[in-house]
């Protein structure tokens, strides 16, 4: 399953917005390092469900697997613990907690958009603090963490490319194989970079290392606390391709939900008052505050976030195998039961070794349930599709 992590500086929003996100307990509270330990969750992506405009089995409307045709995708969601200027040298809580960041496919920079806690995490005035400083802040930890790693490697990666006549690429990666760096990435860095590894000094080190992280960390900054940002600071924030959330309002349509006060699927750009007299005063007046944000900010953020970091980062479409093209189901009789996230390029051969080793191996061909056609074995799959697997293996 697709992992992506939360970070950023304390105090920012990360456990709100994984509270939020996947209805797991998180402590939440108004200071630095509230999270020490990471939580760890489910979240959800949202995607049309293919189900819509087929002719299912019984004439059933929907596949029994999404909400009234949006379908949700799990993913795995990390809310790691703040990181503070120089966390690569020791600062805050130390390094520790960047290694929680080796398990995830993209990183979600969680950035207090509303300026008030300053670079630590420490509450200041509103606007004191200016969102932007912090954007550079979390690629800049990551590089200079990876940079040490490598530092601390060199002397004995050089001796053994020259000793040994060892690739240092392939040397390269084996040493940041945690964080998923393949030698392909490195090379493609040294190309991007134009490094001489062998002669390199610190700066372009480090700007290899930046390279590198981009490519196997792709990061999204997202500046929560939207709902108390003036419309001037989320317009130059947005100019730089840090979309408005709100984490809290999320968390609380998600609760009012929750108590079927609201109907509200997350990602919705509003949400409806089931019966306006079963609100209290200060549950109707915060709704209210909240539909006001949500008009400014075009819904909360929060899911829109979780979509783009994996089918925009992650270039991922999402593709439906059954084993029935006619009734698109699985052998048990389920419509439409998976949906998995398969890299842009995939082919049917790759969806079948992503269902399960035997299946792939015993890959026979496959069908595109839609259209009833074959699809040819390199032809690439596309988002939404449905697929039948014909297998030798069962
Ligand atoms: N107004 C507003 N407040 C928010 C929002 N998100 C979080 N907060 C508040 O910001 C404070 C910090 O939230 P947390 O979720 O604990 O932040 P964190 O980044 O996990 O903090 P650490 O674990 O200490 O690193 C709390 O008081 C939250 O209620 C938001 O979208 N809007
Ligand atoms: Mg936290």
């Amino acid at each position: 399953m697709i992992t992506l992590a939360l970070a950023g500086k304390p105090n920012c929003g990360k456990s709100t917005f994984f509270k939020a996100a996947t209805l797991a307990d998180a402590e939440i509270a108004n200071y630095p390092f509230t999270t020490i330990d990471a939580n760890h969750g489910v979240a959800y992506l949202r995607a049309p469900c293919p189900c819509t405009g087929l002719d299912l089995p019984g004439g059933a409307a929907t596949c029994g697997h999404c909400t009234d045709g949006v379908r949700f995708i799990p993913i795995n969601l990390i809310d790691v613990a703040g990181l503070v200027p120089d966390a690569h040298l020791g600062r805050g809580l130390g390094n520790q907690f960047l290694d929680h960041l080796r398990q995830a496919d993209a990183i979600i920079h969680v950035v207090d958009g509303s300026g008030a806690t300053d670079a630590e995490g420490n509450p200041v005035g509103p606007g004191e603090h200016d969102p932007q400083e912090d954007i550079a802040f979390l690629p800049y930890e990551m590089t200079m963490w990876v940079y040490g790693i490598l530092d601390k490697h060199w002397a004995k990666l050089m001796r053994q490319s020259v000793q040994r006549g060892f690739s240092l690429h392939a040397a390269i990666a084996e040493v940041l194989a945690g964080l998923s760096i393949t030698s392909e990435d490195v090379a493609a860095a040294v190309r991007e970079t134009g490094v001489d590894l062998g002669h390199a000094d610190e700066a372009a080190l480090v700007s290899f290392c930046g390279a590198l992280l981009a490519r196997a960390k792709p990061m999204l900054a997202v500046a929560n606390k939207a709902d108390l940002a003036p419309d001037a600071l989320l317009a130059r924030l947005a100019e730089h391709g840090v979309p408005p959330a709100t984490a809290a309002g999320e968390l609380a349509l998600r609760n009012a939900a929750r108590a079927d006060l609201i109907t509200y699927l997350p990602g919705d750009e509003s949400f409806a008052v089931v019966d306006p007299a079963a609100l209290s005063k200060a549950q109707a007046a915060g709704l209210e505050a909240l539909r006001g944000a949500m008009t400014r900010l075009g819904g909360t953020g929060v899911q829109a976030a979780l979509n783009r970091a994996v089918f925009e980062l992650l270039t991922r479409i999402v593709v439906y195998p059954v084993e029935d093209e006619t009734h698109f189901m699985d052998g048990r009789g389920r419509v439409l039961p998976d949906a998995f996230l398969m890299p842009t390029g995939a082919t049917a051969r790759e969806l079948a070794f992503a269902v399960h080793t035997d299946i792939g191996k015993g890959f026979l061909y496959a069908v595109d349930a839609r259209t009833r056609m074959r699809i040819r074995d390199t032809q690439p799959l596309k988002n939404g599709d449905i697929i039948r697997i014909v297998s030798a293996a069962k």
